[in-house]
């Protein structure tokens, strides 16, 4: 049985992957760790650890102790919070991977799952279909860390053999923990508007393309990936796409079912950082390699998100 550790695990993603991951291999055998205040759920389990990644004895400790033998390391500065702060991502995003990177080739951790994100690619990409293999030129510091932090995992891999293993994510939309700094959040901001019956002013202008994915699919394209076996794997980064959504688009699937929601829209700084980005990823590699396919469309995922966030507000 595996012995995984969670880093990040009360942010957006690392909430969910912490349950699923729990449900999968038994709660006994996911040490979630953060620097934040961990959920009531978080709580109420003992496998719950205050983790700063840029601490690098305290995440060896950890690791030995619990006999770690598998790290998803998902504690990350975000795009638009990056700008705000380049240094600070710099910081968090580098050292943090690469503390996690040594600590596991130092102890014996057999495999490093870290996600990267379509912010790897830069203004001179292709926009539609972005390929894995095109120019990486990121202009935010959130994308430069994530090239260099793909880079150095594939350096881990090919140096050391540590079983390192990543995914491109586009903007992921959940109704459960809500995200925190990107440019993307915007998508999950238009859902809890309208269940709340509030209107929204979206910062990104309504007909930008973006990549989106529901949580449940980035779920299971990073549980996939790191499940998957090796001799199937062509590279140690893939790109995983599902929709491409222009915030017209998502507004327009949330007004077929709450016909009487309305956006604004008042792009600011965080317009530039999603023109620099693809509108649309082409993952055929992971397709072919490891099988991934999404499960949910724009009105799959509307359906279920209003769902779920009007439970979660009654
Ligand atoms: C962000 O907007 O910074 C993230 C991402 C696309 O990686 N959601």
């Amino acid at each position: 049985m595996k012995r995984i550790l969670v880093t990040g695990a009360c942010g957006q993603i690392g909430s969910e992957l912490v349950k699923s991951l729990r449900q999968k291999y038994g709660p006994e055998n996911v040490v979630a760790t953060d620097i934040k205040k961990p959920s009531a759920f978080l709580k109420a389990t003992d496998g719950f650890h205050y983790l700063d990644v840029l601490d690098a004895d305290e995440l060896a400790r950890l690791v030995v102790e619990e006999d770690i033998d598998t790290i998803f390391h998902m504690a990350a500065i975000l795009s638009a919070v990056g700008e705000q702060h380049p240094q600070m991502a710099y910081r968090i995003n580098m050292e943090g991977l690469m503390h996690v990177l040594e600590v596991a080739r130092q102890k014996g951790v057999r495999q490093v799952i870290a996600p990267s994100s379509i912010a790897v690619f830069g203004p001179d990409a292709p926009k539609e279909n972005t390929p894995d293999d095109t120019p990486l030129n990121p202009t935010t510091m959130y994308g430069v860390t994530k090239v260099a932090g793909e880079k150095l995992m594939q350096y881990y891999y090919l140096k050391y053999r540590l079983d390192t293993r990543s995914v491109r994510f586009p903007g992921i939309i959940s109704s459960e923990t809500a995200p925190g700094g990107g440019t993307t959040d915007f998508a999950v901001d238009l859902y809890v508007h309208a269940v709340h019956h509030q209107p929204y002013t979206a910062y990104i202008d309504a007909h930008t393309p973006l990549p989106f994915m529901y949580m449940p699919d980035a779920i299971k394209a990073i549980v996939q990936l790191a499940e998957a076996d090796d001799s199937c794997l062509t590279r140690r980064v893939y790109n995983v796409h599902a929709m491409r959504l222009t915030p017209a688009e998502i507004v327009a699937s949330i007004q077929r079912y709450i016909p009487s929601f309305e956006c604004y829209y008042e792009p600011d700084h965080r317009q530039q950082i999603a023109e620099s980005w693809p509108h649309s990823i082409d993952d055929r590699n992971a397709r072919r390699d490891w099988n991934w396919r999404p499960d949910y469309d724009l009105d799959g995922m509307t359906r279920d998100m209003i769902e779920k966030l009007s439970q979660s507000i009654q």
